[in-house]
């Protein structure tokens, strides 16, 4: 290997070893680095995983996984549900799918309240999601903290004439089980989630500019880092800023091969060059709560949590509440 090593660097001025820039290459080597002031502009990079345990599926869990569950739609494969072409075909199982996942029946999780602590402490550059439920929002970031990569539901527009057309209105086509379809041409309505094949947000672009140069250390969480080009982001970071990944498996590894030679863009966690990249294997929640007690914000934290979600359930008894008595003097 270091025969191979050598011819490598020899003929291609590659790879350079770095110093390790953590303690020690673990959570508690994460924690010391943030309270040493080092990770003071922090990105986190989320998916479907920070909403698992809030009800709301994955694609690509083994077993509980979307991709798993979708033979009831008779799909010819599973991202068609996903897929402009067969969209426009038959849109059907997407607004099935869309009703199960709608945003504003989920409270968001320990990890979505992470990201909210972080920016409270002055600490988040900026949220990078994939997804699309809206939790980031719910649990209190803002616009500006936010990317939501792969759109959201907040808007939906026609696919004929354009028109925009609010959350508001969208929800109420969705749960009369509707194919929301425009009142100006009669074209279809679709929310303005990205779909396989279209473009991303110019909002994406636009902030990956400079986000990733500026950021100290970046925070990867549930996700399967398999959706480009997102899951290429990781490589944009400086190559002495820190990588922490807190997801149930490992992903966005560099081949292991290609690690052992000290090349390859992924992340590096067990070669013996590995100098930054941390994978914390578990429940993201969990990962948190222990990063934060770590950094002595375990109580803090938790109180946050507590408080947003008793908010929340107050918020929608009272809804329910309501619309009983709605109900009511309508009968
Ligand atoms: P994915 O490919 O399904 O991967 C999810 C990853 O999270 C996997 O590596 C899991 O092992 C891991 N995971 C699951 N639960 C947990 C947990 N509790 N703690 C830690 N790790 C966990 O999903 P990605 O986000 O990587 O793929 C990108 C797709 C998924 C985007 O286009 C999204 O729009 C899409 N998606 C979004 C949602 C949502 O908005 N909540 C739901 C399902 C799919």
């Amino acid at each position: 290997m270091d025969m191979l090593r050598a011819l490598f660097a020899r003929n291609m001025a590659l790879p350079r070893h770095h110093a390790p820039v953590l303690e020690e290459m673990t959570l508690n080597g994460i924690a010391k680095y943030i309270q040493s002031g080092k990770g003071k502009r922090i990105l986190c990079m989320v998916g479907a995983g920070i909403s698992t345990s809030a009800g709301i599926p994955d694609f690509r869990s083994p077993g509980s996984g979307l991709y798993h569950n979708l033979q009831k739609y008779n799909l010819p494969h599973p991202q068609a549900i996903f897929e402009m072409s067969y969209f426009k075909m038959n849109p059907q199982p997407f607004f099935t799918l869309a009703k199960e996942l709608y945003p504003g029946e989920f409270k968001p999780t320990v990890s979505h309240y992470f990201m909210r602590f972080l920016r409270d402490k002055g600490l988040l550059l900026r949220c990078y999601t994939q997804n699309i439920d809206t939790l980031e929002r719910v649990a209190g970031l803002t616009d500006d903290n936010l990317v939501e990569a792969h759109g959201s539901f907040h808007t939906s527009h026609c696919l004929g004439c354009q028109k925009a057309f609010p959350l508001t209105w969208m929800k109420e086509e969705i749960f009369k089980d509707n194919i929301p379809v425009c009142d100006e041409c009669e074209g279809l309505v679709k929310p303005d989630i990205i779909f396989f094949g279209e473009s991303l947000p110019q909002r994406f672009f636009q902030c990956i500019q400079t986000d990733f140069s500026d950021c100290d250390l970046l925070i990867i969480m549930g996700t399967s880092l398999v959706v480009q080009p997102f899951s290429s982001l990781t490589n944009r970071v400086s190559e002495t800023t820190p990588r922490l990944l807190l997801n149930m498996e490992r992903s966005g590894q560099t081949d292991p091969i290609m690690a052992a030679l000290g090349l390859g863009s992924g992340m590096d966690f067990d070669s013996e060059n590995a100098y930054r990249d941390v994978a914390w294997l578990g429940k993201c929640d969990d990962g948190c709560l222990a990063l934060a007690e770590l950094l002595g914000w375990k109580e803090e934290f938790e109180a946050l949590v507590t408080a947003e979600h008793s908010r929340i359930d107050e918020e929608l008894t009272t809804a329910k509440l309501q619309g009983a008595t709605i109900g009511a003097h309508h009968s």
